[in-house]
């Protein structure tokens, strides 16, 4: 396939509330969106990026930067999605941008076959269950009314952020409140250390789904350790970035459920041979989030639909973001998210909509 070339658009988008992780507070969103020209058609790819290095070591600007300058210059004239990741191998790290490049090739690949990004990938289902990540708020009762609103828009699994100070006790309030029934799950985004084991296994009486990236992007051992010493099942996010690393850490014992986000790993072939690489090991596997637009949304929604997602994921409808979203908002029906059945990622941003919310737009031609 040959590409024209490939617009860079930076978009500005609000969040409906502020969201609080152990990292930091999100009013807003700035969101690094590709589209890929080629002679027939476009392809939409979005870069999960956020505008600090906080959740890892990638930031906006600086993906919007290797891409200009190394990653787009570095495509092939014909390009194959399935040969980009090769072209960008060379560089080291970079894997959200280079998510967004690939999704973007792929999409305009597969809206000129006809095909849908679901079924291209080898998905299941026509549906996917929803699950909602919750921030840490100011009190206990804040976050009780806002696990209630969840509960009653349909959602299937919460999901709550923690960090030391703020762990034990909203989850014992939410499971009180709540019941049994609930499926729960935290996220502590490398929050805590093993000296923290202790308090840690305190989480264990909650019956809890998992317990997500407890420790630090870099401690495959110490997350081995503390699988060892907890009931809860340990996920890991930050710490795959990779097929390779995610091996790493099933052999070394250091997590039973794997969080996916094609962004962090380099894109949706990767992701895809992640999940065949925990499927063959009996590891659980659900779909991250990083606050995507419908283009990132409508994505993951169909890498959800893989067999081997057997956990509702933080694939949330459009309304838990924002009033209005760039494509076609995705709505919970029944506390499920209906995989687009479209060309390519099956959605489109709507033009009036996107050119309200954008930024900046840079054109590379190749
Ligand atoms: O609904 O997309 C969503 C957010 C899900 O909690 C979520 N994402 O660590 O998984 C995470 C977290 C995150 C949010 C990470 C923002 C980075 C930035």
């Amino acid at each position: 396939m040959k590409i024209n070339g490939i617009e860079l658009r930076r978009i500005a988008m609000p969040l409906k509330a502020p969201f609080r992780t152990s990292f930091g507070e999100q009013t807003a969103r700035d969101i690094l969106l590709l589209r890929v020209e080629t002679p027939d058609g476009e392809g939409w790819g979005e870069c999960v990026a956020m505008a600090e290095p906080r959740y890892n070591s990638e930031y906006v600007d600086g993906a919007a930067a290797a891409l200009r300058r190394f990653l787009v210059p570095a495509l092939p004239g014909d390009v194959r999605a399935n040969t980009v990741a090769a072209a960008l191998e060379p560089f080291k790290g970079h894997q959200m941008a280079k998510a967004a490049l690939e999704s973007a090739v792929l999409d305009a690949e597969l809206r000129a076959s006809g095909r849908s990004l679901a079924s291209y990938l080898g998905a299941t289902r026509n549906r996917v269950p929803s699950g909602v990540s919750v921030g840490i708020m100011d009190s206990v009762p804040e976050l009780l009314d806002a696990v209630a609103g969840f509960i009653a828009e349909g959602y299937l699994r919460i999901k709550l952020k923690i960090a030391p100070g703020w762990d034990v006790e909203p989850v014992r309030a939410v499971r009180e409140r709540f019941g049994d029934g609930l499926l729960l799950q935290v996220d502590a985004n490398a929050a805590y250390t093993l000296a923290d084991a202790r308090h840690l296994e305190r989480l264990d009486e909650f019956g809890l789904l998992l317990v997500e990236q407890p420790l630090a992007d870099d401690d495959l051992v110490q997350h081995a350790e503390l699988s060892r010493r907890l009931a809860t099942p340990v996920c890991l996010d930050e710490s795959v970035d990779s097929a390779a690393q995610a091996a790493a850490a099933i052999s070394l014992g250091s997590c039973s459920i794997v969080n996916i986000k094609p962004g962090r790993v380099g894109g949706y072939l990767e992701a895809r041979r992640i999940h065949d690489l925990c499927r063959a090991h009996g590891v659980a596997v659900w779909c991250g989030g990083m606050l995507e637009t419908g283009i990132g949304r409508a994505a993951n929604v169909a890498l959800a639909a893989l067999p081997g997602f057997t956990l509702p994921g933080d694939t949330s409808a459009s309304s838990r973001y924002d009033t209005t979203d760039i494509t076609p908002p995705f709505a919970l029906s029944d506390g499920h998210l209906d995989v687009p059945t479209g060309p390519g990622i099956g959605v489109e941003p709507v033009p009036a909509i996107l050119d309200e919310v954008t930024t900046s737009t840079e054109w590379i031609a190749l």
